[in-house]
């Protein structure tokens, strides 16, 4: 049975195979230092109510694709406390800008693994199970083992979410398409620092036939998998 989801510019994915068993939602850095009062965003001075919108809708989707059995994985953006992986023109740059990694703030260190404000906000908090992918770097691929992880468990489809959609959403969609991955970037389940950003990196995608994938709001997904079984609950029941 074919699935499509009412998609653009095509509906998503291209072949119709969307199930629980080969797609995976990534929800990307729902971490306090993205989203929270005090962490890196809200040090840099942007607004915060743009990072934050996607918080419902994904708890939302969260709800129907963890009962459908969807594969769930989280990632986290930070730095090792002794910073050894933390390029020194990444850190120079954030300085610049008043909020520099590393360096402390009303939410610990910023963007260093273990601190208050590397933390996912409890609203999206992952279940037991649900890996979560700690990455130095924007892409979620760059120096961790989500493909490692995605290919055992024979995911084709990469629905996208969290934060910033412009950075971090971005290149993780565009790495994983170039991975051969079949992606789908959830509109209100993204955010980023700057409107025009955010709306900006959602028509890059609309190029090219869909350059790097499709895009959709979670309404549309939901609508799309509605009928959509578990694998672990079969659609007919056998009474003995
Ligand atoms: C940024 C991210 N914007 N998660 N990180 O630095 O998009």
């Amino acid at each position: 049975m074919t699935c499509f989801v009412q998609a653009e510019p095509y509906p998503y994915p291209y072949n119709g195979d969307l199930r629980p068993e080969n797609t995976a939602l990534i929800i990307i850095d729902m971490q306090i230092d993205f989203c929270g009062v005090g962490g890196y965003v809200d040090r840099m001075g942007y607004d915060l109510s743009l990072t934050r919108a996607p918080i419902e809708p994904i708890k939302n989707l969260l709800k129907v694709l963890r009962q459908k059995g969807f594969y769930i994985i989280h990632t986290r953006e930070g730095h090792r406390p002794d910073l050894s992986d933390l390029p020194d023109n990444k850190r120079w740059r954030s300085r610049q800008i008043g909020a520099g990694i590393g360096d402390p703030g009303p939410c610990g260190k910023i963007l260093v693994r273990g601190e208050p404000g590397w933390e996912i906000i409890p609203e999206l908090a992952p279940l037991p199970g649900e890996p979560i992918i700690d990455k130095p770097g924007k892409g979620s691929f760059y120096a961790t083992d989500l493909d490692l992880l995605l290919k055992l468990k024979g995911i084709q489809n990469i629905l996208l979410s969290g934060i910033t959609t412009d950075v971090c959403v971005h290149t993780t969609m565009r790495d994983a398409n170039d991975r051969g991955y079949e992606c789908l970037m959830l509109t209100d389940c993204t955010g980023a620092t700057d409107y025009g950003n955010y709306q900006a990196a959602l028509n890059m995608i609309l190029m090219q036939g869909g350059v790097f994938g499709a895009i959709a709001d979670s309404k549309a997904l939901l609508a799309a998998i509605e009928g959509v079984e578990s694998p672990s609950q079969p659609a007919y029941s056998v009474s003995l």
